[in-house]
């Protein structure tokens, strides 16, 4: 209860922060855009995880204004990083159910664009294999719109829900996030590497580009270059962190 009214008066007051990861080429090692992640820094200094007021933000329906700050937030950084030197960067932002159920999503979605300057494909929003469940009509038709005004839609923790292969075909994704369940255990056995290699030919089946999460080692990193796995994210090939911090890691010249 306490938590909630913190949060509510956090989204009032801009309590918030976005640290931003990689998304790495994995056959070239190039940067080709990153994952904003929303922080809460409380007054005094500490760092809340989303982990914590995510699901309460969603709860709470401060998900929706939480979620437009997220967003905006997130395009005009990437604006700025384009202008500065890298024009092809692609920034990727998560959408829970609650924002993406809401009428205004796909205006707010056009008129951040417009806002920011940013081209709609280099925007990618990523949705988990939830938005499916309650509407599936409404879901695919909503990613249409989406994808029509060319922004790009990501099906996030991919391996770890409940959709079903036709669901799958008739969504317009771009990309399929392969969960990081599913890398933790590479090299593995010759089960955790079809299960990656399966994943990678479902994305072919879809057109859509695998990006593997939470590469954490050099090890995991190599068998999934092995398999042609196009992209990658995780700890190994760089953390979230502040936009000042991502440019000094990541966008040097
Ligand atoms: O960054 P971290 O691993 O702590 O994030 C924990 C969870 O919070 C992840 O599931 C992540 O997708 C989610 N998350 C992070 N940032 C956002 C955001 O801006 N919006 C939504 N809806 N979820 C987010
Ligand atoms: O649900 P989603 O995939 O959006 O979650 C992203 C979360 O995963 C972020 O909170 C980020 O901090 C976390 N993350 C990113 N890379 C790694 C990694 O290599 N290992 C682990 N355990 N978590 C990671
Ligand atoms: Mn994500
Ligand atoms: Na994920």
């Amino acid at each position: 209860l306490h938590l909630r009214g913190q949060l509510s008066r956090a989204v009032d007051t801009g309590e918030f922060e976005l640290h931003y990861q990689p998304l790495v080429d994995l056959a070239t090692g190039a940067i080709i855009g990153m994952e904003a992640l929303v922080r809460w820094r409380e007054a005094n200094g500490r760092l809340i995880s989303p982990a914590t007021f995510i699901p309460l933000a969603e709860e709470t329906g401060l998900i929706v204004p939480l979620g437009a700050w997220v967003l905006r937030e997130a395009c005009t950084q990437a604006v700025r990083w384009q202008v500065a030197g890298h024009p092809d960067l692609v920034v990727a932002v998560n959408v829970s159910v609650r924002q993406w159920e809401e009428a205004t999503f796909v205006p707010l979605v056009q008129q951040i664009l417009l806002e920011t300057g940013l081209s709609p494909s280099r925007l990618v929003l990523e949705i988990t294999e939830s938005v499916l469940l309650s509407e599936p009509v409404e879901a695919r038709r909503q990613a249409e719109q989406l994808a029509s005004l060319g922004v790009r839609v990501a099906l996030d923790d991919y391996g770890t829900g409940y959709s079903n292969l036709s669901q799958l075909q008739h969504l317009p994704i771009a990309q399929l996030k392969l969960d990081r369940t599913f890398v933790h255990p590479l090299p593995g056995g010759v089960r955790d590497q079809a299960l990656v290699q399966s994943a990678l030919t479902l994305g072919q089946a879809l057109d859509a580009a695998v990006v593997a999460e939470g590469i954490e080692t050099d090890t995991q990193l190599q068998v999934l270059r092995s398999l042609a796995c196009p992209v990658g994210q995780g700890y190994f090939l760089g953390r979230p962190v502040p936009a000042s911090e991502f440019a000094l890691q990541h966008l040097q010249p």
